[in-house]
């Protein structure tokens, strides 16, 4: 049986510290409208898609920092999203700040099927940056402050007809994501990202941020042997520049589209979930060549201290 459906990254330009969710979930709208006119079944937007960057910046107030999370998913400011896909028949991923009855703060993200129903969540794991004011940076990245690590590990969800896994941008950067999500069985992983140009501890690395972002996704579709839609919100959110270069990667680490600009912009492309098996059957056959006897120091707790 075929397994084969378009895909769609809805690469989102920059959204400034006064735009309103309504706005954003407007530009969502649109694109994902574009999207569905090219055949899309599955759109995916980026991490943090309703609000601007706003771990660049040093708050504490908790008003303040409240304001940028979602108390409900969907609520009154993402519904009408809910409601297009639910009439076009489009599922989609979104990244948002989840605020918890409970109290308790997530970096983000959801998988929505073509009925309109929330099938799979995911937190954040890999939380980069600091937690405490470092003014030296022009801006600054709090996430450790302003999230906590997430809780619900790395789950695969099925659904389109196949197994699909979500991480949320620095988690691409971790080898160790992409493994769980393969041997949790998925073949499509979607993800979003907010990621600066530049980055303070290492500006020599700055010419570098397309190369790795690519480089991040490339190595864990091929080891893995899973497909990818990884997007961006991109270009220059309150003086702080992040990159585009949203990309589909094939389970064979082939890049299959790529965004052109730092606005909004769709990339779509065909997968064959079928074709996780030429290399999960073959050179990345867990079953037969993995040594995990072999690997006790990945899962070693970190040294203390
Ligand atoms: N952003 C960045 C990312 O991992 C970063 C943080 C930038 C880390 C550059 C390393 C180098 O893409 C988020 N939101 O994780």
């Amino acid at each position: 049986m075929s397994r084969k459906f378009v895909v769609a990254g809805a690469q989102m330009g920059p959204i400034q510290r006064g735009d309103s969710r309504a706005s954003a979930v407007a530009r969502m709208c649109a694109l994902m409208r574009d999207a569905h006119a090219r055949g899309a079944e599955l759109v995916v937007f980026p991490e943090l898609a309703l609000t601007t960057f706003f771990p660049r910046w040093f708050m504490t107030d908790r008003a303040e920092i409240d304001g940028w999370f979602e108390t409900a998913m969907p609520n009154a400011e993402v519904q009408p999203l809910f409601d297009l896909a639910r009439d076009l028949g489009i599922g989609f991923h979104l990244g948002y700040g989840e605020l918890t009855a409970e109290g308790r703060y997530f970096n983000t993200a959801i998988l929505v099927d073509r009925t309109g129903a929330i099938v799979g969540k995911y937190r954040k794991i890999h939380l980069p940056g600091h937690r405490e004011d470092e003014p030296w940076r022009p801006f600054q990245h709090l996430e450790k402050r302003y999230f906590e690590k997430g809780d619900l590990g790395f789950p695969v969800f099925d659904a389109f007809g196949g197994k699909l896994g979500m991480c949320i941008c620095n988690d691409r950067r971790w080898p160790e994501t992409w493994r769980m999500l393969g041997l949790g069985g998925a073949e499509l992983v979607v993800l979003g990202y907010n990621t600066p140009l530049h980055y303070p501890p290492a500006p020599e690395h700055d010419h570098l941020q397309y190369f790795h972002n690519e480089l991040s996704i490339q190595a864990g579709c091929y080891q893995n042997g899973v497909w990818a839609v990884a997007v961006a919100k991109a270009g220059m959110e309150e003086g702080s520049e992040l990159i585009g270069g949203s990309v589909i990667v094939a389970p064979t680490g082939e890049i299959l589209a790529r965004a052109a600009t730092s606005g909004d912009e769709i990339i779509t492309a065909e997968v064959d979930l079928n074709r996780c098996s030429e290399t999960r059957a073959n050179v990345f056959n867990f079953a037969l060549h993995r040594e995990p006897q072999d690997y006790a120091a990945i899962t070693a707790p970190k040294p203390t201290g």
